[in-house]
């Protein structure tokens, strides 16, 4: 079936973006995988919260005081420290999994307006959840643009049922997919993943709070802050083969990214690519889940 072409475009310039941003880290990253040592991934935990948490994009609900910050995010391929700051911090209840990010940014800019516009040609920050069959990945710029999709592993696309959903039902004329094999790690061991890029995860709420002045560079700003909450109940499609416990019980552990790009890199630093993490990639590519960050999901007070 012949791909509707809007998706095809976004995804061969994100591709040619990565490819061209990074060419020596990418000739190096074939030799190992992960092609990061797994002593090296970073862990957070998240706290169980009671109290409900407004999502404007201001972390000032005393849920997030309590958060176990993250670490300043790295950059994604060295792991070396970044001269502005990023932190995340992760709370859950009962019917939902809440990230605020907290983003160092002296000139604050953004121009993406439109659901699913390419926003990973902005300045972002990004998460990537998890799961057995596949992974969600959602971007966010200081507009409050989202962009999201979801990416399932070929190998689990027909074992997990997933293939019978309407909506990823590859032989409907209106199911837009692309065999997607990563971006600076072409040849991942599970091999391709269908990249379903019109898909919305629509219960999805987020919001950004703006400290400064957006696309006025004259100034100097502080920063901006995002607030996302995911229900719970809408993740049970990324482990169909082998369904975790929604709400998680306290104890889990689930591989979640979290990370940041920047179209202006740091002028004292050669090395910046760019792109930064809580947990570093070893190589120029978000898409591997076996160095996300481990998330633990504690109790409450942790
Ligand atoms: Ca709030
Ligand atoms: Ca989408
Ligand atoms: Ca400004």
């Amino acid at each position: 079936m012949p791909l509707i072409q809007t998706p095809r475009l976004i995804l061969v310039a994100h591709l040619l973006f990565l490819c061209f941003a990074e060419p020596n880290a990418m000739a190096q990253e074939r030799a190992a995988f992960p092609p990061i040592e797994l002593a090296n991934i970073r862990k957070i935990k998240a706290t169980q919260i009671s109290e409900p948490i407004k999502i404007d994009g201001k972390l000032d609900e005393p849920s997030w005081a309590k958060a176990n910050r993250s670490e300043s995010f790295v950059d994604l391929i060295t792991g070396s420290p970044t001269h502005l700051k990023t932190h995340v911090s992760v709370l859950w209840d009962q019917t939902h999994l809440y990230l605020g990010y907290q983003i160092e940014e002296p000139n604050l800019a953004a121009k993406f307006k439109k659901e699913d516009d390419p926003i990973y040609q902005d300045n972002d920050v990004e998460f990537f959840i998890a799961g057995q069959d596949g992974y969600y990945e959602f971007e966010i710029n200081a507009h409050g643009t989202i962009y999201d999709g979801l990416f399932v592993w070929q190998s689990a696309y027909e074992t997990s049922g997933l293939a019978k959903w309407p909506q990823f039902d590859r032989t409907q004329p209106n199911v837009q997919s692309q065999a997607f094999n990563g971006v600076g790690y072409t040849k991942h061991p599970r091999g391709l993943r269908w990249a379903f890029l019109e898909w919305d995860f629509s219960s999805i709420q987020s919001a950004v709070h703006i400290d400064g002045t957006l696309n006025d560079p004259s100034d100097t700003d502080q920063g901006w802050s995002v607030e996302v909450a995911i229900p719970w109940k809408e993740l049970a499609m990324l482990d169909l083969s082998k369904p975790r416990d929604l709400p998680p019980k306290v104890g889990d552990v689930w591989r979640i990214d979290f990370s940041r790009f920047n179209q202006t890199k740091d002028p004292a630093n050669p090395k910046d690519s760019g792109g930064w993490a809580l947990s570093p990639h070893g190589v120029w590519d978000s898409h591997i889940p076996e160095v996300f960050p481990y998330v633990t999901f504690a109790g409450p007070g942790h």
